[in-house]
């Protein structure tokens, strides 16, 4: 149970839900097998108290000379939060391209612009689930590999990506979910969660279609978004904080708030194959119902095995994507 007190953010959400939204477990020293049983399997969220406690990014990162020096040159693709309204149905994400060093600078300036590098890519796995990843290109930000400490719940091959999400602080995400394992650790400031699991979608989206996996009508500022019928979705409500690392269920429907201030974290995301390829292609499966819909969804699945073929002759079957450098600690094969 949580007990810390949450003064980093504005609200609560957990009474404005009935019944309120339950708290998410928080262990330590948890082991694979008792993760896998009461965890994973039954897609339950679950705070890994000292997950990340190891990670030696959770001190080099508090300096922005240190990131400046390890990736400064590498290229970020930044989100414009003030671009695109989550409220809208037209909602869309406006990025554009800029030097981290540049960014770095500037999200720990007094006046930080409004930049979110969302999914800045660590590290690629080097298995089939992350030849269905999202990215199709090596990683931008390899140097950063050998700050991390990859978590033993998941065997290598099931690593799809790994990402550095660095943002001004006071940034939400919209509600949304993913297909993959989430394990999320926060390394600067905190993050608020609101997590869902995937079949209260009908109850939160209230008959909207949300685009793709993201649900309108959730902006940070909507302050009565959880009146009436939302109000009534059960979910669960936790904050994260350096060391930790969360567990989101593949499919989870969640929505999460950054508190002030310059905002690091990193996630891992995990697809076991073939053990999640069917629930994978289910979650695909649900977002196109009807005729012409599901004509959409036969050609998403061409559209992945041409990415998977694309990958496979690209990288070589099982072979993990190549970056410019080596280094890493002994596993990092990057
Ligand atoms: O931290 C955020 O803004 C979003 C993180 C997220 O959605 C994720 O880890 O899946």
């Amino acid at each position: 149970m949580q007990s810390e007190t949450q003064t980093e953010f504005s609200c609560d959400f957990a009474p404005l839900f009935d019944p309120p939204l339950g708290q998410v477990d928080v262990v330590s020293g948890i082991t694979k097998e008792a993760f896998e049983s009461n965890y994973r399997r039954p897609r339950r969220p679950v705070i890994i108290d000292d997950g990340a406690k190891a990670w030696p990014a959770l001190k080099r990162w508090q300096d922005p000379a240190y990131l400046v020096a390890a990736a400064g040159h590498r290229p970020a693709f930044v989100r414009d939060l003030d671009a695109g309204n989550i409220d809208s149905a037209s909602y869309h994400e406006a990025y554009q391209e800029v030097r981290l060093d540049e960014l770095v600078e500037r999200l720990f300036s007094d006046q930080p612009p409004a930049w979110y590098l969302t999914q800045g890519l660590i590290m690629r796995g080097d298995g089939l689930g992350s030849m269905l990843g999202r990215s199709c290109w090596p990683a931008s930000l390899p140097e950063l590999a050998c700050d991390l400490v990859e978590p033993p719940f998941w065997p290598q091959e099931s690593l799809t990506e790994c990402n550095l999400w660095l943002g001004p602080g006071g940034q939400s995400s919209g509600l949304h979910y993913d297909e993959y394992d989430n394990l999320n650790g926060v390394v600067l400031g905190s993050k608020r969660w609101l997590l869902f699991p995937h079949d209260q979608a009908k109850v939160l989206l209230n008959g909207a279609r949300g685009r793709d996996s993201i649900a309108p009508g959730f902006h940070f500022s909507q302050a009565d978004r959880f009146a009436n019928e939302r109000g009534r979705a059960r979910g669960y409500e936790c904050i994260t904080r350096p060391g930790q690392l969360l567990y989101v269920p593949a499919g989870m429907w969640h929505q999460v708030f950054s508190s002030n201030g310059p905002s690091l974290a990193v996630n891992y995301w995990y697809l076991s194959l073939p053990r999640d390829a069917v629930r994978s292609a289910v979650l695909h499966a649900r977002r196109y119902s009807g005729f012409a819909a599901r004509k959409r969804f036969l050609l998403v699945l061409g559209v992945i095995a041409a990415k998977v073929m694309l990958k496979t002759a690209q990288y070589g079957f099982g072979k993990r994507a190549p970056s410019e450098i080596q280094i890493g600690q002994p596993g990092y094969r990057l």
